[in-house]
């Protein structure tokens, strides 16, 4: 047996390994991150973000809500070019959702459309809150893989966002990290 002091040094990294990883996504993070928001430092900048809420929050005071008054949420937007200097084969999005009641139609969606052509859509991948977002009235960690089709073009544009749907009670959006490979 090694005498007991070998032991600590150990001891101390897994406790604060353990500290670190209860923030952060439970999956690994991969390739490299496009953007992330907390919606903390939103309100009063630029115009009002009626999405933009302090009912309920998964960090700080802020997320976004989508309810029969809001139908789409602050997103990201952004011509794939300047999202990325790298070539998008595959998006990661990771996040935390919440929805209020049995109602699960809230949709993350992850969307490329071409401004050049009257914002036609390329590509469009809904994340159904009913598959991944289990409980009523709690936060869980969503995270999905989004295959990105062939030909995509630098000038096209990746548009994120929570979209009411059908939802018939509110869904909310806190802490959504993008990644790409
Ligand atoms: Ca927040």
């Amino acid at each position: 047996m090694l005498p007991l002091s070998v032991f600590r040094p150990a001891g101390a990294a897994l406790l604060l390994g353990l500290t670190a990883c209860s923030t952060a996504p439970a999956t690994e993070e991969t390739g490299h991150r496009v953007t992330y928001n907390d919606f903390e430092a939103v309100d009063g900048w630029g115009p009002a973000v009626p999405s933009l809420t302090t009912e309920k929050a998964h960090s700080g005071r802020f997320a976004v809500k989508v309810d029969n008054a809001v139908e789409y949420s602050l997103g990201y937007a952004n011509l794939l070019g300047k999202a990325s200097t790298a070539r998008m084969r595959k998006l990661t999005v990771r996040g935390w959702a919440r929805r209020e009641g049995p109602d699960g139609s809230a949709t993350l969606v992850v969307q490329v459309t071409d401004p050049a052509q009257g914002n036609q859509q390329l590509y469009w991948e809904p994340l159904h809150f009913a598959e991944q977002v289990k409980t009523p009235g709690q936060w869980e960690q969503i995270s999905k893989e989004y295959t990105l089709p062939a030909g995509l073009q630098a000038s096209h544009e990746l548009k994120v966002y929570l979209w009411r749907n059908s939802a018939a009670q509110p869904a909310y959006l806190d802490d959504l990290t993008i990644t790409a490979e």
